[in-house]
């Protein structure tokens, strides 16, 4: 049996190849599993709960789909969804993580997140993440109708876009100081998390210890899975289909 990990789908109306290739996943892959852990960014941005469009329905589905067969289901938020709430994970069965979660996985413990919070050099980034994740600005932000929030939400993603443009790759990758701190804290030798879109298997030294951090990728032009099981571990592509 394995656990999988999946993050960086970018879900969004607009895609539809990589909603069919995550429903695929979820049918023909996840019903199978231990677990699936979803490790931020499924949405390219989730407005709040009370989205109730086809698509938002149809995402719904496929985890009631998948909990309600046995299979548990994590949930950590990303960058791009930490608007996902309690509404959600009822509806759908998932467990909502916080932001850093430490696991066993078949005898290894490690700490699992999005990643965003690992790049301390993006301080621009991590000063919107504070004002973001304020409960009183969110539950404000949750109370306004849809069509306002959506109106809000492009305005601020045109605002910041060029913000984004000028930094570098080197800001916006993870901190290897963060790394080894985060790993310290939990008492673990193996990270998991995604958010870079840099797809890689990293190990390094660190405190006399030989010491693994997994980043996932992202589902732009394929799926990308982390397969674990008692062996190991592989991170993996799915094609997409096109019919
Ligand atoms: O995901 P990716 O790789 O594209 O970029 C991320 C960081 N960007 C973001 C922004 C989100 O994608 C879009 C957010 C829309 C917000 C709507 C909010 C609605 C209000 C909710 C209130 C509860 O996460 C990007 C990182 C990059 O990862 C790599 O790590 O660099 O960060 C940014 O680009 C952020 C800018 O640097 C921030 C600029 C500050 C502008 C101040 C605007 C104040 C807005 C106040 C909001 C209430
Ligand atoms: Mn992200």
């Amino acid at each position: 049996m394995t656990t999988l990990f999946i993050s960086d789908l970018h879900l969004s109306p607009s895609h539809p190849n990589i909603t069919d290739c995550f429903a695929r996943f979820m049918r023909e892959e996840a019903a199978h599993a231990d677990a699936l852990y979803v490790l931020g960014d499924l949405f390219d941005f989730w407005i709040g709960d009370d989205d109730r469009s086809e698509f938002a329905n149809q995402i719904r589905y496929e985890f009631q789909r998948l909990t309600s067969n046995g299979v548990p289901c994590y949930f950590t938020r990303g960058n791009r969804d930490f608007l996902v709430g309690k509404h959600f994970a009822r509806e759908t069965g998932v467990t909502l993580l916080t932001d850093e979660t430490a696991i066993d996985l078949y005898g290894t413990k490690a700490v699992i997140l999005h990643g965003d919070t690992l790049c301390t050099e993006d301080l621009n980034y991590l000063k919107f993440r504070q004002t973001v994740h304020q409960p009183w600005l969110q539950w404000l932000f949750n109370r306004i109708p849809m069509t306002i929030k959506t109106k809000i939400v492009k305005k601020i993603q045109t605002d910041i876009r060029s913000d984004k443009q000028n930094k570098s790759l080197d800001i916006m990758d993870v901190t290897q100081s963060e790394v080894e701190a985060v790993m310290d804290r939990h008492q673990v030798s193996l990270m998991i998390h995604g958010h870079t879109h840099r797809p890689n298997i990293h190990t390094f030294r660190s405190c006399d210890q030989t010491k693994t951090r997994i980043v996932l990728g992202d589902w732009y032009t394929q799926g990308s899975v982390l397969v674990f099981n008692q062996e190991g571990f592989t991170l993996e592509k799915r094609p997409f289909i096109f019919s």
